[in-house]
């Protein structure tokens, strides 16, 4: 695939700013999300409120993925520069955006319907439009349209009303309507752009205009930094801070310079993370509205992101992209819905938690408050014996979360063995609570993986890999088309026969297993041999292709069973894998997955 100039630009822009690369390492040495240094008094209600609602809605809104006949797939939000439009024939969607559709109250109830605390929508996207009425621009909603009228009033009080935060999305940097503004070279001549100017003349009275008019915000949320120093960016925050000191800011101010830490676009760390975060994720493939796309989650993968999110000790704020008329896709609607029904009798185990002292185990993931594990089981154990491991505390009680029936269980050494009752296999998320006494300490990365032929799948992550030699964990980001951002954690440069990873796994069911290694391949590394050992015993393998295209394509996953064998009593077991011959990396390693054989 050939890699585009937008492309790498974004490429660029996410991998410097957004991704991380983990080695194996215990909590305490884990990256804290405090960017500014110094945390902002009023996060509280933010690290509370856990489940966020992000609103792309602007004139691409109008041009839905199709320009000239063309459709475009992937963030609608940027079809002005995927399709090169002249700023003069942009002005001309502005004559025609109409949205009379819009229900400023039918918004904030659907967010208040879905258990979202806070919402956060575009005030001024890349594409330079505002979508509220400005005296700095009249590209603005209310000079430029037949509509005519600001929808951000409306909302901002339709929110409040409700008791949801309110904030505005600005790009700060990009703006391809201006001269002066970042990134748009079909129009203007990069060279002589004085990004200053920009800033003065547009960005810095915009954001005042918004930090003025619309009552208390709960968050400016900026994007894509550019063109300031660090004092620079230091001396544009003050001089908005002052207007709402309460308001938080976005770590995508710049500069280190937010109140917490956004992830890249639909990334979720691999370990929990302390401190106030973010991860950001659009509800189909586009933030923008695509009219023609309809991938949307269900609401089944909504609660259990949200799960996984809040386990990591994050925030997730989801994003719809309403259309040209003002209307939400009926497919956000109605899963978003059916997510607020989940959190109405579960939302104890989300908001105002921290992230879970269990490591992630074959049923799920927990969260916590003191006192207290929530236990979102996402698969039920055949045999309905939950096991918590390294659970060394006064366990006082466990029941359901819903009916707070209790339930029996034992303290065996330091795990403790739940008895579940039947629930639907098919629950999307059924949470049981410990009440324990005493103190819990954070897992170690080192803590062995359970594995159990209770569950039709065992993953162990590459983050809970030790590694020697060259051998690397990383969060590789990619993309398989425009703005489709993945990130994946995944063991790299594997290169030599010593470079190594090894996972330790706690196997509690004796019997036959198949264990897969869930790898991406490019060419340059096909065929290669691998040795898979799991204690004395040695598989070999040979890597099978993934992706017909060199280093930079986008990551292709395949499960390669690798092995079967036996586990002829429980305990404690090691899989190492590494290359038979040097040069080439092996490969890059998601997971072993461990499937007992029926
Ligand atoms: O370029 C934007 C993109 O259009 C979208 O707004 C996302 C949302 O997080 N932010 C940027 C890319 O990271």
């Amino acid at each position: 695939m050939k890699l585009n100039h937008w492309f790498i630009l974004n490429l660029f822009i996410i991998s410097t700013l957004f991704s991380q690369s983990v080695t194996a390492q215990t909590m305490d040495q884990m990256w804290d999300s405090n960017v500014s240094g110094k945390e902002n008094p009023n996060l509280q209600w933010f690290k509370d409120a856990k489940f966020g609602m992000f609103i792309h809605w602007g004139l691409y809104s109008k041009i839905a993925g199709e320009w000239n006949g063309k459709r475009y797939y992937g963030s609608g939000e940027w079809i002005m520069n995927q399709a090169k439009i002249k700023v003069a024939d942009y002005n001309k969607v502005a004559s025609t955006f109409n949205p009379t559709g819009f229900n400023a109250d039918e918004w904030a109830q659907l967010a208040a319907d879905a258990g979202i605390k806070y919402m956060v929508i575009t005030a001024k996207h890349h594409e330079g439009f505002a979508m509220y009425q400005s005296k700095v621009s009249n590209f603005n909603i209310v000079d430029a349209t037949p509509y005519k009228k600001d929808p951000m009033k409306a909302l901002a009080e339709a929110n409040r009303k409700r008791g949801i935060q309110f904030g505005f999305y600005y790009s700060q940097f990009q703006d391809w309507h201006e001269p002066n503004g970042g990134r748009n070279s079909w129009d203007f001549d990069e060279a002589k752009k004085d990004y200053q100017t920009y800033y003065r003349e547009k960005a810095i009275p915009q954001l005042k205009e918004l930090l003025t008019n619309y009552g208390p915000l709960g968050i400016v949320w900026f994007d894509t930094p550019g063109g300031m120093t660090k004092e620079q960016t230091q001396t544009f925050v003050n001089e908005l801070r002052v207007l709402q000191p309460k308001t938080l800011f976005s770590s995508r101010v710049g500069q280190g310079l937010g109140d917490y830490k956004d992830f890249g676009d639909s990334e979720v760390p691999s370990t929990p993370i302390k401190g106030a975060w973010e991860s950001i994720y659009t509800h189909n493939d586009s933030w923008g509205y695509i009219k023609h796309d309809m991938n949307f989650k269900s609401s089944k993968e909504i609660i259990q992101l949200l799960a996984n999110v809040a386990s990591k000790g994050g925030n997730l704020m989801l994003n719809v992209g309403p259309d040209g008329d003002g209307k939400i896709p009926e497919y956000s609607v109605k899963f978003l819905q059916q997510t607020g029904k989940w959190l109405k009798v579960n939302g104890e185990s989300i908001y105002g938690t921290t992230y879970g002292l269990i490591a992630a185990q074959p049923w799920g993931v927990s969260t916590s408050k003191p006192g207290k594990q929530y236990l979102h089981v996402l698969t039920r154990p055949k045999n309905g014996k939950l096991l918590i491991p390294d659970f060394n505390v006064n366990v006082k009680k466990v029941y359901e979360l819903t009916d707070k029936k209790e339930l029996p269980f034992k303290k065996i050494g330091k795990e403790v063995w739940i008895d579940l009752p039947l629930f639907n296999q098919d629950a999307v998320n059924t949470v049981f609570v410990i009440e324990y006494a005493g103190t819990v300490p954070d897992y170690s990365l080192q803590t062995p993986i359970t594995v159990s032929s209770q569950f039709d799948e065992n993953n162990v992550d590459a983050v809970f890999a030790q590694t020697t030699g060259n051998a690397k964990i990383q969060s590789l980001t990619y993309s398989h088309y425009y703005g489709d951002w993945k990130h994946t954690t995944c063991i790299t440069n594997m290169k030599d026969s010593t470079d190594r990873a090894t996972f330790t796994i706690n196997v509690t069911e004796p019997g036959d297993y198949h264990v897969k290694a869930e790898y991406s391949c490019p060419q340059e590394s096909v065929k290669l041999e691998g040795s898979l050992s799991i204690n004395n015993q040695e598989f070999l393998f040979r890597t099978l292709r993934t992706s017909e295209f060199d280093k930079s394509s986008p990551l292709l996953f395949i499960k390669h069973t690798v092995a079967t064998t036996t586990f002829s009593k429980p305990g404690i077991y090691h899989i190492a894998i590494h290359p038979l011959q040097n040069g080439k990396e092996l490969f890059k390693l998601k997971s072993v997955i461990l499937e007992p054989v029926k």
